[in-house]
C-alpha cells in the first residue's frame, strides 16, 4: 500500500485544477449562480492563521455549493494600497510598488498550496493602474453627484504616520495602526458624504436578513440615529444664535447652563476682547491638544470654563452661564449643549464639581427636589415647573413641547445621526492619486475621464513628513487646466485604502475589461454576493462603506441593487497560549519550562491570544503545511469549533486530524480489491443482509448530517465528527467481513463501497486533496466537483430495531429490544412477557399501562 503522501498529491491535484480551470466561473444564463466572496487580504507577504480559517471556510462552502450543482464565482484579489504596504515597503528599504507586486507573487503561491479554488483570471489588485483607473472614474462620478467634496475641519492626525485618520481609524485617541496618540489639526480634505446615507443604511437592514445580528447591531450603533429637537438659545450679551441638538426637548425648563465645543467657533468671537478672553483661549487649547478623537473624550474627566456670558432660554427667558466643556463636541449636532443636571448624569457631574444649580422639572417618583438629589432622575414622570406643560407625563411632553417650540419660531423637531462624512484623503505615497486639478482661473476642477489614470509617479521621496509625497514631485504636480489649458495643479493627496475596497467585489465580474468600470450584465447576473466571509473587525468601516459605495452607484443608475452582500459570516480568531515574562517580555513556547521563563528563570503569566507576532505565538500555516499537507491543516482548522467563535489551537488536535486522514487513506488501500470488486453492487435495501443494512443507515444518517450541518450556518465541526464516526463504523463492519461470520452478511462488501465513498464525497471540500486520489482510486474519473453532492436515500434511514425502557412504578427495570414502529398491544405483550418485568411486578397488581411508541413503556402497579 502507499504511504499517505501528501507531498506528491497535493501539488498533483493544485495542477489538476489549474490545467483544466476548475474554478473558472462563466456567466452563464438560466443556470442558478453562487457568488462566494472572502475579504481580500492586504499583501504582507506571508499567510497568517487568521487567513486560513478565512480562506478554508470560503473553499469548503465554493466546493460544496459546486457539488450541489451551482455556477459558483470564486474570486481573489488584492487590497494593496495603503499605509501597510507603504511601511513595510518602507522597513524593507523598497519601493512599494516592488514590495508589493513581489508580496503578491508569494502570497498568491501560498493559496495555492493551501488549495483554495479561485478563478485566477479574475485577479485584481487596487494598487495596479487598470484597476485605480476606474476607482478614480467612480470618485468623478461622485464628485459630480455631490457625494464627494472638500471641506475645511478639525481632522484626527497621527504624527508619526504623518497623515490624518477616519474617525473609524483611532481607537482609545491612538491611531489603530501604530498607537500614536492623535492630534487634533485643522485641515482642507475630501470627504464622501456619508452622512447623508444614515437613514438608508440603517433601513435596508431589512434586507440583510443574512447578516449576523452583532454586525447589524454595531453597525446600529455606529450609525446612532437620535431623535429630538433642535432648540435656539441665543447669547444673552450679544445676541448671536446657539442653537442646540436635545434628545430630551421634555427637559427644556430645567436647562441650569450651557455647554459649548472648544472648537466651536463661536467661542473665540465671544470672549474677544472680554476680561476673560486669555483665560478661556488657553483653556481651548490645552483641550484641544488632549487631541483625543472626539469618541473617546466622552470617556474623559469633565472639565470646563466660564466664559463669562450667558444664554437665554427661549421657552422660560432662563439666563444661564455659558461654560466651554471638553465633553461638547463640534462635530455631533450643533457643538452646543443645553444642559439638565436634574436628568443627565453627566452633566449632574459637572454641575456637581463647578457648583452650579440643578433644576428638577420631572418628578422623580419618590418626590426628590433639586439639591437632594442624589444623582440625576433619568427615567420617566411627571413634568413640574415647566409652564404649560405642568402635569403632563414627559413622554407626551415631549411631542407637545416640540410644537409648541416649532409654532414660535424656537426650533423644529429633527434627527440626529453620529454616523460622519467619511474622510477619504490621505497625506501619503501609496494610494490612488484623487482626480482633480486646481486652476488660478477655473478652481477646482475635475479630471476629464479620458485622462484617467491619473498615474502614480514613481520616483518620489515617499517617507512620510506630513505634507503629501506627491507635492514634492513638480513632474506630477505641474499639469495643464483641463478647461482653459492654463498652468494648473494637481491635487496631492492619495485616497484612502478603504475606497479601493469598497467596490471590489463589483470589478471581479469584469477584472479585464478595459472599457469600462462595471459591467450591468454580468452584475445583473452575479450580484448580490450570495456570501461574504471575513473578519468581525470590518464591522463598521468596510462593511458600512461598501453599503453606501452600492447605495450611491444605485443612485446613479450603475447597479440594479442597494445591498451587495446578500449573507456574511464573521469567522473566529486562532488563538494561542502566549506567555509572558516581566524582565524579558513575551516569550515563545520554547522558552517557558514549568512555568518559569528560561532566560531569567523568573514566574511566566500565560494568557490565550490571538495569535500575533508580537506575542510570538503564532503557528506558520506554511510550516504545517511542508510538515502535514493542507488538507491536515484544513481539517484541523475547522473541526474544533463552530468557525464562527474563537478557537484554541492545540498541537495535539492537529496531530489528530492527521491521524484521520491516515486512516481514511489506508481504508481506502488496505481493501481497495474488495472495494473495486463490489463496485456498481449497490445493497438494495430489503434483499440485504442485517450488518448491510446497518452500514447503509449509518452512511445515509451521516449524508444527512453533514448536509444539514453545513446548511446550519457552516458547522462544518459537527460535519467532520459524523464523517470520523462514519469511518469508524466501516473500518467495524470490515473487520466483521474479514471475520468468520462474513457468510452472515453477503452484501457487506457493497455497503462498505457505499460508505467509504460517501465518506470521501462528503469529506471533499474539506480535505480535497485526499479526497479527489481517493475517489480516482475508487474508480472515479475528471474531479470529485463535478458529481453531485450526495443524496441520502429517506428508506436507508428507517431505524429497524429500538431500544425501549420499561418503568415499574417510575423505576426503569428492564430494556427491550424490540422491532421499531411495534403496535401497542404487542410491546405489552411483550413488556409483560420480559422475565425481570415479570419478577419486580410479583405480588403486585396492574393498575395501568402506558406506552410511548418506540421509546417507553411505563407500568403501574399495587
Ligand atoms: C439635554 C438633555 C437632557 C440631554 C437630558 C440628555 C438628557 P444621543 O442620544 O447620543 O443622540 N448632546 C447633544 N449635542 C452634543 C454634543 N455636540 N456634544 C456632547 N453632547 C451633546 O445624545 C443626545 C444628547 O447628547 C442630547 O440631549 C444632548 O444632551 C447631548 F436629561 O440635551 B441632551
Ligand atoms: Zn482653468
Amino acid at each position: 500500500m502507499p504511504d499517505y503522501n501528501y507531498r506528491e498529491i497535493e501539488p498533483k491535484w493544485q495542477k489538476y485544477w489549474e490545467d483544466y480551470k476548475t474554478f473558472k466561473a462563466e456567466l452563464r444564463p438560466g443556470k442558478s449562480k453562487n457568488y462566494v466572496l472572502c475579504m481580500f487580504p492586504y499583501p504582507s507577504g506571508a499567510l497568517h492563521m487568521g487567513h486560513v480559517i478565512n480562506y478554508t471556510i470560503g473553499d469548503v462552502i465554493v466546493r460544496y455549493r459546486m457539488m450541489k450543482g451551482f455556477n459558483v464565482l470564486s474570486p481573489m484579489g488584492w487590497d494593496s494600497f495603503g499605509l501597510p504596504a507603504e511601511n513595510a515597503a518602507i522597513k524593507r528599504a523598497m519601493h512599494p510598488e516592488d514590495s508589493t507586486n513581489s508580496n503578491i507573487e508569494k502570497m498568491h503561491a501560498q493559496m495555492s498550496k493551501a488549495g483554495w479554488g479561485y478563478d485566477w483570471a479574475r485577479e485584481l489588485a487596487t494598487s495596479h493602474p487598470d484597476y485605480y483607473k476606474w476607482t478614480q472614474w467612480l470618485f468623478l462620478k461622485f464628485y459630480k453627484a455631490g457625494q464627494a467634496f472638500k471641506k475645511r475641519a478639525a481632522v484626527n492626525w497621527c504624527p508619526r504616520d504623518a497623515t490624518v485618520l477616519a474617525n473609524e481609524q483611532v481607537q482609545d485617541g491612538k491611531c489603530e495602526r501604530c498607537g500614536t496618540p492623535v492630534e487634533q489639526r485643522d485641515l482642507e480634505q475630501w470627504f464622501f458624504k456619508m452622512s447623508s446615507d444614515a437613514e438608508r443604511l440603517l433601513r435596508n437592514h431589512e434586507q440583510l436578513k443574512g447578516w449576523p445580528e452583532r454586525v447589524l447591531k454595531m453597525q446600529v450603533e455606529w450609525i446612532g440615529r437620535s431623535e429630538g429637537a433642535r432648540i435656539d438659545f441665543t447669547v444673552t450679551e450679544t445676541g448671536d444664535p446657539l442653537p442646540v441638538f436635545t434628545t430630551r426637548p421634555d427637559t427644556v425648563y430645567g436647562v441650569t447652563f450651557m455647554s459649548i465645543a472648544p472648537e466651536h467657533p463661536l467661542v473665540e468671537k465671544l470672549v474677544k476682547g472680554t476680561p476673560r478672553e486669555e483665560e478661556v483661549m488657553r483653556q481651548v487649547r490645552e483641550m484641544r491638544r488632549g487631541g483625543t478623537s472626539e469618541r473617546e473624550r466622552v470617556d474623559m474627566e469633565k472639565v470646563g470654563l466660564f466664559t463669562g456670558l450667558h444664554v437665554t432660554n427661549p421657552l422660560n427667558g432662563d439666563e444661564v452661564p455659558l461654560y466651554v466643556a471638553n465633553f461638547a463636541l463640534m462635530t455631533y449636532g450643533t457643538g452646543a449643549v443645553m444642559s439638565v443636571p436634574a436628568h443627565d448624569q453627566r452633566d449632574f457631574e459637572f454641575a456637581r464639581k463647578y457648583g452650579l444649580p440643578i433644576k428638577v422639572v420631572i418628578q422623580p417618583p419618590d418626590g426628590t427636589l433639586d439639591g437632594k438629589l442624589a444623582q440625576a432622575f433619568e427615567g420617566d414622570g411627571l413634568q413640574v415647573r415647566s409652564g404649560p406643560f405642568d402635569g403632563m407625563p414627559n413622554r407626551e411632553a415631549m411631542g407637545k413641547i416640540i410644537q409648541h417650540i416649532e409654532k414660535n419660531g424656537w426650533g423644529k423637531g429633527t434627527v440626529n445621526y453620529r454616523l460622519r462624512d467619511w474622510l477619504l484623503s490621505r497625506q501619503r505615497y501609496w494610494g490612488a492619486p484623487i482626480p482633480i486639478v486646481y486652476c488660478p482661473v477655473c478652481g477646482e476642477v475635475p479630471v476629464p475621464e479620458k485622462d484617467l489614470p491619473v498615474l502614480l509617479p514613481r520616483n518620489v521621496e515617499f517617507k512620510p513628513t506630513g505634507e503629501s509625497p506627491l507635492a514634492r514631485c513638480p513632474d506630477f504636480v505641474q499639469t495643464t487646466c483641463p478647461k482653459c489649458g492654463c498652468p494648473a495643479k494637481r491635487e496631492t493627496d492619495t485616497m484612502d485604502t478603504f475606497v479601493d475596497s469598497s467596490w471590489y467585489f463589483l470589478r471581479y465580474l469584469n477584472a479585464r475589461d478595459g472599457d469600462g468600470a462595471l459591467d450591468p450584465e454580468a452584475m445583473k447576473y452575479w450580484m448580490p454576493v450570495d456570501q461574504y466571509i471575513g473578519g468581525i473587525e470590518h464591522a463598521t468601516m468596510h462593511l458600512i462603506y461598501c453599503r453606501y459605495f452600492t447605495h450611491v452607484l444605485h443612485d446613479l443608475g450603475y447597479v440594479p441593487f442597494e445591498e451587495p452582500i446578500a449573507n456574511l459570516f464573521c469567522q473566529g480568531m486562532v488563538c494561542k497560549e502566549a506567555f509572558y515574562c516581566q524582565e524579558d517580555k513575551w516569550l515563545r513556547q520554547d522558552e517557558v519550562n514549568e512555568g518559569r521563563c528560561t532566560k531569567c528563570g523568573r514566574p511566566v503569566h500565560a494568557e490565550v491570544a490571538k495569535m500575533s507576532k508580537s506575542k510570538l505565538n503564532v503557528v506558520s500555516p506554511d510550516e504545517i503545511i511542508t510538515k502535514f499537507g493542507a488538507d491536515t491543516l484544513r481539517l484541523y482548522i475547522l473541526s474544533d469549533t463552530p468557525p464562527e467563535r474563537d478557537q484554541l489551537w492545540n498541537d495535539e488536535g492537529l496531530l489528530g486530524s492527521h491521524r484521520f486522514l491516515n486512516r481514511l487513506w489506508s481504508t481506502v488501500f488496505d481493501n481497495i480489491g474488495m472495494l473495486n470488486t463490489a463496485a456498481g453492487k449497490p445493497p438494495a435495501g430489503e434483499q440485504t443482509d442485517k450488518a448491510s443494512r446497518e452500514l447503509r443507515r449509518k452512511t445515509h444518517e451521516t449524508i444527512k448530517r453533514v448536509t444539514d450541518s453545513i446548511e446550519d450556518n457552516y458547522h462544518f465541526n459537527t460535519a467532520i465528527s459524523g464523517v470520523i464516526e462514519l469511518v469508524s463504523q466501516t473500518r467495524e463492519a470490515i473487520s466483521l467481513m474479514n471475520s468468520a461470520s462474513a457468510s452472515a452478511a453477503p452484501s457487506l462488501p457493497a455497503a462498505i463501497r457505499e460508505a467509504v465513498q460517501s465518506a470521501v464525497m462528503l469529506l471533499s471540500p474539506i480535505v480535497p486533496h485526499i479526497a479527489e486520489e481517493l475517489w480516482h482510486v475508487l474508480g472515479g474519473k475528471g474531479t470529485i466537483l463535478q458529481q453531485p453532492w450526495p443524496a441520502w436515500d429517506a428508506a436507508a434511514l428507517k431505524v429497524e430495531e429500538v431500544e425501549m425502557a420499561v418503568q415499574i412504578n417510575g423505576k426503569v427495570r428492564a430494556h427491550l429490544t424490540l422491532p421499531a414502529g411495534l403496535g401497542e398491544e404487542q410491546v405489552k405483550e411483550a413488556a409483560l412477557a420480559d422475565e425481570r418485568v415479570q419478577r419486580n411486578l410479583e405480588g403486585k397488581a396492574i393498575v395501568n399501562i402506558k406506552v410511548v411508541p418506540d421509546r417507553l413503556v411505563s407500568i403501574a402497579a399495587k
